[in-house]
């Protein structure tokens, strides 16, 4: 019970910022003597640690890119020591080299600490017996909730992913209570064990999910198909792992522990700070982080953030579900798509006649886009109705056309034959590069 609602997730708005300032004072400081990168973009600037007295002179400070983690491969963006170091997490990203990320011991704790608390609000207890099926390894997602599970003195299985048919007879053979893995996985673990007929013998009553974006309608799906209330938590490996961010027991919006991190948006295109409120790109910076400290990070997810009072009593502002990236933009036949407006079209104009599998795939042909769009259709709609199916094809076609701009091919394919992800699920398929 130590983690519900602590002392420092009811703090007042000007107790959290006066903790901010102190610590943002500090890392600065820190950053500036110990990383070349940052003290480099300061004196391009023209600017001091001392120049910076609180969260009112953040906006002064230089952004950070991945590139930066790509240029500084592997450890030069790190702040202490190797031997400080006691563990290495990378992410690879879907082009180029991947990137490293360090912990010191206090990061570790730090990180524990911060899925711990988010658990805690979600209700999971001593009692409960938490299955971390997201990957372990180099991904941070697996040993990111391990310890916030085992903190707070829960039974944890460290299972990681795959083997989906074990996935599910150690859930309901260990009385698992709580899941952790990502949206598109847990769905899949919900078709399987639908299959298998076991369904009435799972024990689960929360699910963690996170690592991708996902929206309401496939939380409804995966709440439905395993029997429990689904959360998401949101993190990336340069600020942490998961636990950046999670949603309380109101599932609207996810609380960003203001203690360790400000969250700002900006314009992606200049630079300049968004009101709270206003659809962004979202920056970080850690304040506690000693191996590897992020200033002004730009992560690219674009989200708003929210700072009206939560119910649930916590103070630290929330973020809305990311609705995309700003790399993640598709160029199709010149116009700009972004796979999110592909799924909000396909949920409003199919509802239940279709599940949150889709995939898009782009390639090449005598030197034109080809766009497909494969939606698979749910096992209720499915049958031998060649024109109610025809039909739901020719709709989905006309509103992407209105929404988008160009055409799609769209087709509907039978239930169960896109490929699943056991980890973060493949929505893009892009054949085009070298058929220029
Ligand atoms: O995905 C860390 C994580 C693990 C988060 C487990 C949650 C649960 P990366 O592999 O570095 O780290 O990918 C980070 O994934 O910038 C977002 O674009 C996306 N992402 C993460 N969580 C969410 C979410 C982990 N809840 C990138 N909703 C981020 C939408 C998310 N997108």
């Amino acid at each position: 019970m130590k983690y519900l609602n602590s002392k420092e997730e009811c703090m007042s708005y000007d107790e959290l910022r006066a903790l901010q300032s102190r610590r943002l004072c500090e890392q600065v400081r820190r950053s500036y003597e110990r990383v070349e990168c940052f003290r480099r973009r300061m004196d391009e600037k023209g600017l001091r640690p001392g120049d910076i007295r609180g969260v009112e002179d953040l906006h002064l400070l230089p952004f950070s890119y991945k590139k930066d983690l790509r240029d500084y491969y592997p450890y030069g963006l790190f702040a202490v020591p190797m031997k400080d170091v006691v563990r290495l997490h990378a992410s690879s990203g879907t082009t180029g080299k991947r990137i490293v990320v360090g912990y010191t011991r206090n990061d570790l704790d730090m990180w524990g600490e911060c899925v711990a608390r988010m658990m805690a609000g979600l209700g999971v207890t001593a009692e409960d017996i938490v299955q971390v099926s997201f990957g372990y390894g180099l991904f941070t997602g697996g040993f990111g909730a391990h310890s916030g599970a085992e903190r707070l003195g829960a039974t944890v299985i460290p299972i990681s992913s795959g083997n989906t048919a074990n996935q599910i007879q150690t859930m309901v053979d260990f009385g698992a209570t709580v899941l952790c893995c990502t949206p598109s996985y847990a769905m899949y673990l919900g078709e399987e064990a639908e299959r298998m007929g076991v369904q009435d013998q799972l024990r689960l009553r929360i699910g963690i999910f996170g690592a991708e974006p996902w929206s309401e309608n496939m939380r409804r799906k995966i709440e439905e198909k395993l029997g429990l209330r689904a959360y998401d938590i949101y993190g990336l490996s340069e600020v942490l792992g998961p636990g950046v961010a999670c949603e309380c027991s109101e599932q609207a919006g996810m609380h960003v522990w203001e203690d360790h991190f400000i969250a700002e948006t900006i314009n992606p295109d200049t630079g300049e700070v968004l009101p709270e409120g206003e659809v962004g790109e979202l920056v970080f910076t850690s304040l506690t982080k000693e191996a590897f400290p992020v200033i002004r990070y730009r992560t690219r997810d674009i989200c708003r953030l929210i700072r009206e009072d939560c119910p649930c009593g916590r103070t630290h502002v929330r973020m809305s579900k990311p609705s995309g990236r700003t790399d993640d933009m598709l160029i199709i036949r010149g116009v700009n798509v972004f796979p999110s407006q592909i799924e909000e079209v396909l949920l409003r104009v199919s509802g239940n006649r279709i599940t949150p599998n889709y995939q898009i795939v782009l390639d090449r042909v005598n030197n034109t886009d080809t766009f497909d769009v494969n939606v698979e259709m749910s096992e209720a709609f499915f049958s031998d109705n060649v024109r109610a199916i025809e039909a739901l094809e020719r709709n989905i076609t006309e509103q992407l056309r209105s929404t988008l701009g160009i055409g799609a091919k769209v087709h509907l394919v039978n239930p169960k034959t896109i490929v699943r992800s056991e980890g973060k699920a493949r929505r893009v398929v892009d054949n085009r590069s070298g058929k220029m």
